[in-house]
């Protein structure tokens, strides 16, 4: 740690099982690893809401975490999370053991979103517990997260969910059938890769209930807009051997709606593995998920997976109006010529995005996915 960026910050803490009012600044700050924050004022703030039992005085790095004068922090192990579980994390360490986590009580007292302290993924440091619970782990508590790189991220009932961190790729899978294909999902999860830095691969599954000369258009649009994009069947094993080379070497998070195949993909990929998936007497359960926390998987061929339970919806969260279309690289050529500098592309005169549409040079779909990117945000 680079002392001569540490930082004194107040903070609040928080009692237990209270969540603190949205939009505190020095939480959003700690996240965003950026310590500038104005924390007196941030604890003014959130006390006048009621929530706050104390504050405390403590020296923020410049990563945001909380320094500890004293602790023995040679005595820390490096790790990463590979699945959470209600209050408990599994992290591995260096040398392959398996701890069970909990999460120091500092570090949530500093973060808005209690079900993102610490994701599936992250990298942190552990404090193994001196005398070892006789339970089947040893246990730790997790004292540092390392900032993130490479988020999947959505909005949940008005707050950040990162579902996943300290991945390369996205792999979006949808069904072609049952459930149908949905592209405005699509384009969503595009933008979302992009917003998280990660490289968005199509994974377009049950390849054999479908006629595949009729899905041509669609895969091409994707394909042009340099998507890897892969057309595969977990019962047949069509597309399977590609996608292994596409997930070699990476981290790649595995996301789409419920039943869309993709724990029987990961299956197909590395049979051991044998990750559950729904069973023909399960299929007829509407809204069930069969995969219920988001793992991360390693790989035969190198690299890591993180399997995923099912989204209904995806919210991006957090983004500003003018930060859509950069998520839609097939508008860029248009953009500039726009009549308006500052142009959203939905009412304005003079659009040259709307007029491409109208001309068929810009996908209509494209563009009311687009459209639809903001009614979610206007949710916010
Ligand atoms: N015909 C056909 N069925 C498939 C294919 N892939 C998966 N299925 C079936 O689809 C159902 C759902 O598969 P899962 O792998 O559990 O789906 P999932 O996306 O992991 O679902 P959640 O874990 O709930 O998010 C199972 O009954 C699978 O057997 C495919 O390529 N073709
Ligand atoms: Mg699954
Ligand atoms: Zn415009």
């Amino acid at each position: 740690m680079d002392t001569d960026k540490n930082k004194k910050v107040r903070v609040a803490l928080r009692r237990n099982r209270t969540k603190p009012p949205r939009g505190n600044d020095l939480t959003r700050d700690y996240e965003g690893g950026d310590t500038q924050s104005d924390a007196a004022e941030s604890g003014e703030r959130v006390r006048t809401k009621g929530a706050i039992s104390r504050h405390r005085t403590v020296t923020v790095d410049a990563a945001g975490n909380v320094a500890m004068p004293g602790v023995d922090v040679a005595a820390w192990l490096p790790g990463r999370v590979f699945r959470v579980h209600g209050l408990f994390s599994s992290v591995e360490v260096e040398d392959g053991r398996v701890f069970r986590c909990s999460v120091r009580r500092l570090l949530k007292s500093l973060v808005t979103d209690e079900r993102s302290i610490v994701t599936t993924g992250d990298r942190v440091w552990i404090r193994p517990a001196v005398e070892a619970a006789p339970t089947d782990l040893p246990e730790a508590m997790i004292e540092r997260v390392e900032p993130r790189h490479g988020v999947l991220t959505r909005s949940s009932r008005r707050r950040e969910h990162v579902l996943v961190a300290n991945v390369d790729q996205l792999a979006i899978v949808m069904s072609l059938v049952q459930p149908d294909l949905k592209p405005h999902l699509i384009d969503r999860y595009i933008a979302a890769a992009y917003k998280g830095d990660l490289k968005p691969v199509l994974c377009l599954n049950k390849a054999d209930l479908t006629d595949a000369a009729e899905l041509q258009p669609i895969i091409g649009a994707y394909a042009q807009l340099g998507i890897p994009t892969v057309l595969t069947s977990a019962r047949t094993g069509q597309g399977v051997d590609q996608l292994r080379e596409l997930l070699a070497n990476r981290a790649t998070v595995f996301s789409g709606q419920s039943g869309v195949g993709k724990s029987s993909l990961l299956n197909a990929i590395q049979p051991e593995l044998a990750l559950r998936v729904k069973t023909v007497s399960e299929s007829n359960e509407k809204g069930r998920h069969t995969t219920t926390t988001a793992e991360l998987i390693r790989l035969d061929t190198g690299g890591w997976v993180v399997d995923t339970p099912g989204v209904r919806q995806l919210q991006l969260w957090d983004t500003r109006a003018e930060e859509v279309e950069g998520y839609f690289p097939d508008f860029r050529a248009f953009v500039p010529l726009c009549a308006f500098p500052d142009c959203t592309h939905r009412h304005e005169t003079g659009c040259a995005v709307k007029s491409a549409v109208a001309r068929h040079y810009l996908s209509e779909r494209r563009y009311h996915s687009y459209l639809g990117l903001f009614d979610g945000m206007n949710e916010e």
